[in-house]
């Protein structure tokens, strides 16, 4: 586990003041839910023997009806938002040797569609983009900081599945790239971009551990009756550097990672191919944080979604003023915190969308910044909108 932390600590004032708004909200209800359960004999708040002719002064019983309604029940919920919040700086957990996901650069700066969306999120709550610490995590490490609550939000290729939304304890964003596993061997090899799975049996396959991808090409093999060694590594550097030394014949793992690391790492005197051409599996990748914050899973959630929306109204970060004034349509007034808007009721600022376009950009920009430069090409893909026929479908801003 490695931590980077970029430009955090200037919005620790803004975070704080909006504590202190939180706090005011919270203490009323903190403070009943206790009592009740402590003394019960004090409060019976009922009191049905009281003579009309006296004034009330017991009125405060009723207190909540001052505060409306929404912002107490917003507040009560889980907690991870209010504790990012109070922090000032957003803790995610990324992967760091994802190619176009998440990659220390050689700057020391983490890039890639997971660390901007990491950024998204900072933008949304935190009004900074770079409000960020970034936590590096191998894949068998990811879920455990989830649950102790290491990182606030898992932005690392991992796939939704049936286990993790479950018994793992994790609940699941938007998918923020439909993926497949497939993968990788060396031409020379007699292996082009048309193989089948059938032709890797006596090979040795490597890959990372804690991943769907084990299990799958596991299971495959022993459906295909086909035999292979399976050798996995902490990280992708160890499984790519094992298969370039050629002590790996096959290298497996989501399509995208093998596109990004043919695109930054194939030696001159090799030609990788990627196949079979249609994956062995679904991997939505996505957004995963920690189970039974509601408040919480909105706050991500419509993140992703706002950059969904924004792209499906051809809004770019350059278009937000105009957008915001009207030019684009009332829900992209609503989205980035005009008439109509909805983000307060989410114990957010009216302009965390705003924040998140014009700090972030839509979609379209976030893949067009990390993912196109290593030819992952959105356009007749699953990941394109549902107006082009593909599976990016967000929800109605109103
Ligand atoms: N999506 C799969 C695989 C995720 C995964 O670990 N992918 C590799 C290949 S791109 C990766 O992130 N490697 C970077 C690392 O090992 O840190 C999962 O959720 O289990």
């Amino acid at each position: 586990m490695t931590r980077i932390r970029t430009n955090r600590w200037q919005r620790a004032a803004g975070a704080l003041a909006a504590l202190a708004l939180v706090a005011g909200a919270c203490g009323g209800d903190d403070d009943a839910a206790d009592a009740p359960a402590d003394e019960p004999a004090e409060a019976p708040a009922e009191e049905p023997a009281e003579d009309p002719a006296e004034e009330p002064a017991e009125a405060p019983a009723e207190e909540p009806a001052e505060e409306p309604a929404d912002e107490v029940e917003v507040t009560q919920d889980g907690g991870i938002l209010a504790a990012v919040q109070a922090r000032g700086v957003l803790n995610c957990g990324v992967s760091g040797a994802a190619v176009a996901f998440s990659y220390t650069d050689a700057d020391g700066s983490m890039n890639g569609i997971d660390a901007d969306y990491c950024r998204a999120v900072a933008a949304a709550v935190l009004g900074d983009a770079d409000a960020v610490e970034f936590t590096s995590l191998t894949a068998a490490e990811r879920f455990t900081a989830v649950q102790t609550g290491a990182v606030d939000v898992l932005m690392r290729n991992s796939t939704w599945t049936q286990s993790r939304d479950t018994e793992v304890g994790m609940d699941f964003g938007p998918t923020t790239y439909y993926d497949g596993q497939q993968l990788m061997a060396r031409a020379s090899d007699d292996f082009t971009g048309q193989s089948s799975v059938e032709e890797i049996d006596g090979a040795i396959v490597c890959t990372n551990a804690g991943t769907t991808t084990e299990t799958n090409i596991s299971e495959l093999a022993a459906e295909l009756g086909i035999s292979i060694t399976l050798n996995t590594f902490d990280d992708y550097d160890q499984v790519t550097d094992a298969f370039i030394a050629g002590t790996c014949d096959v290298i497996t793992t989501d399509g995208s990672g093998l596109v990004g690391r043919k695109a930054v790492q194939e030696p001159e005197d090799q030609s990788w191919v990627i196949f079979p051409a249609t994956p062995i599996s679904k991997e939505p990748l996505g957004p995963v944080y920690a189970q039974n914050d509601s408040q919480w899973a909105d706050v991500v959630n419509w993140t992703v979604y706002a950059t969904l929306i924004a792209d499906e109204n051809g809004v770019t970060s350059a278009d937000v003023d105009d957008a915001l004034a009207g030019e684009f349509g009332a829900e992209m007034v609503r989205l980035l915190g005009g008439e109509g808007e909805k983000q307060t009721f989410m114990g957010l600022s009216a302009d965390a969308f705003y924040n998140v376009i014009s700090q972030v950009g839509n979609y379209q920009e976030i893949w067009d910044a990390n993912l196109t430069p290593v030819g992952l090409d959105r356009t007749g893909s699953a990941n394109a909108l549902w107006t082009d026929g593909g599976l990016m479908y967000p929800p109605p801003a109103r």
